[in-house]
């Protein structure tokens, strides 16, 4: 197939770049670091941060003996977007291009800002290119599982049917998130959801829960092929701080009760899921929600986890429930529905004692480049 990948920079973006080429597909790389800008002016470094997509795409051409294309570009320019798609003539678009950290949507009005214009210009700038260019070519846009929030009811895929009155209406799931970067990404299936019925666009829009991880068959090969990893407040997610954590000594950050309870996926099933998803394509005018994760754990359980491998690699690790910076629930009922990858033929990677060591120990090779103070939280959503 031939494929653009939108964000081929990032934490997932990058390891789907590989995966994909290496798998003999025409892919086309886009990204205009945008991440690793904002994580420049956050004082947000990664802790394993690769080198840049032109520098990775020649090392990579060595190693695999494969290529692919890339650019540099930004996708909220709708030019450049476009033109890109028009020359390319893709079969498929992964669009990962977007702001994902729901702390840095919090920070202020400029980060806010940022995040609304970058998230929803760029999902609206590709629903138009793909409608001026080539309306069969299948968009498979990451979503989120905080689209849906934590609702007192179980969480179905996509879709929930209504009875009202004696009568009867399927519609989207309901969805309540609890920051601006998840709200935009309800508001990314809304737009989706509208051009679908419109213009007839084949659409996989993927919820997907926190991931974790450092290792996909491309990435082990070289360390400058693994993906970035924070571990800070802001871009690092919940089982990759408390790794780094663990590692450095510093107390696990819990917030508030630690009960919030999510679905997580490992970093190599991100790229199972989006290849069953490319292999099932939608029809014309379809609309398809997968829920993407594989396990779900309250705060607790992950942090408990993380500890007994720490003790198990001879390190003292402590779990403290700090007062949490966030607005969400910290004890609540969530049972959330994820079939659909595993009829398509997902066999999960699971949170095993051997997947977080073998992350232990890679992170434990950087130990002395984390830093204490991006490690504790540094936003707060309570202004009030
Ligand atoms: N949490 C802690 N301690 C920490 C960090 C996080 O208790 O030190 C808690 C959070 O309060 C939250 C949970 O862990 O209840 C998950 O937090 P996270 O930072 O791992 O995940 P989140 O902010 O929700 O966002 C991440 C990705 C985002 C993706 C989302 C999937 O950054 O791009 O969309 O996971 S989901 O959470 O299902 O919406």
């Amino acid at each position: 197939m031939k494929i653009v990948i939108l964000g081929a920079d990032g934490y997932l973006g990058w390891p789907m770049t590989m995966k994909l080429a290496n798998q003999n597909h025409e892919v086309l790389a886009i990204d205009n670091y945008f991440r690793r800008n904002i994580a420049k002016e956050t004082n947000s470094e990664a802790l394993i941060e690769g080198p840049n997509l032109k520098q990775r795409k020649d090392l990579f051409k060595e190693k695999f003996k494969k290529d692919f294309e890339h650019q540099i570009g930004d996708c909220t320019n709708y030019n450049f977007i476009l033109s890109t798609i028009k020359e390319f003539k893709p079969d498929a678009v992964i669009h990962f291009a977007e702001q994902p950290s729901a702390p840095y949507s919090m920070i202020n009005y400029d980060s806010a800002k940022k995040t609304f214009d970058n998230n929803l210009n760029s999902t609206f700038n590709l629903i138009w290119s793909i409608l001026n260019t080539n309306p069969k070519c299948h968009i498979i846009k990451l979503g989120t599982m905080g689209e849906y929030g934590t609702p007192n009811i179980d969480i179905e895929e996509g879709w929930i049917n209504v009875q009202h009155n004696g009568r009867e209406q399927k519609f989207l799931y309901p969805r309540q998130a609890s920051s601006l970067y998840h709200t935009t990404k309800v508001l990314d299936t809304d737009l989706l959801w509208f051009y679908v019925r419109a213009y007839g666009l084949r659409v996989t829009d993927l919820m997907q829960g926190p991931v974790y991880g450092l290792f996909t068959d491309e990435s082990r090969k070289h360390d400058s092929f693994l993906p970035n990893f924070h571990y800070d407040d802001i871009f690092g997610t919940v089982v990759n701080r408390f790794i780094a954590q663990a590692v450095a000594g510093i107390p696990l950050t819990v917030y508030g009760k630690g009960g919030q309870t999510r679905g997580y996926l490992n970093l190599a099933d991100t790229l199972k899921c989006i290849e069953i998803s490319l292999n099932n394509s939608p029809n014309q005018g379809e609309l398809i929600i997968m829920n993407q994760f594989t396990e779900q754990f309250t705060v607790n359980e992950i942090a408990e986890r993380v500890k007994s491998i720490a003790i198990k690699k001879g390190v003292n690790c402590e779990i403290k429930n700090i007062s949490n910076p966030r607005k969400e629930m910290e004890e609540h009922y969530y049972n959330a529905k994820h079939s659909k990858l595993v009829d398509l033929g997902l066999e999960p990677t699971l949170m095993t004692e051997e997947i977080l060591g073998e992350m232990f120990d890679k992170v434990l090779e950087k130990k002395d480049l984390i830093k204490h103070d991006i490690a504790l939280p540094r936003v707060n959503w309570n202004k009030n």
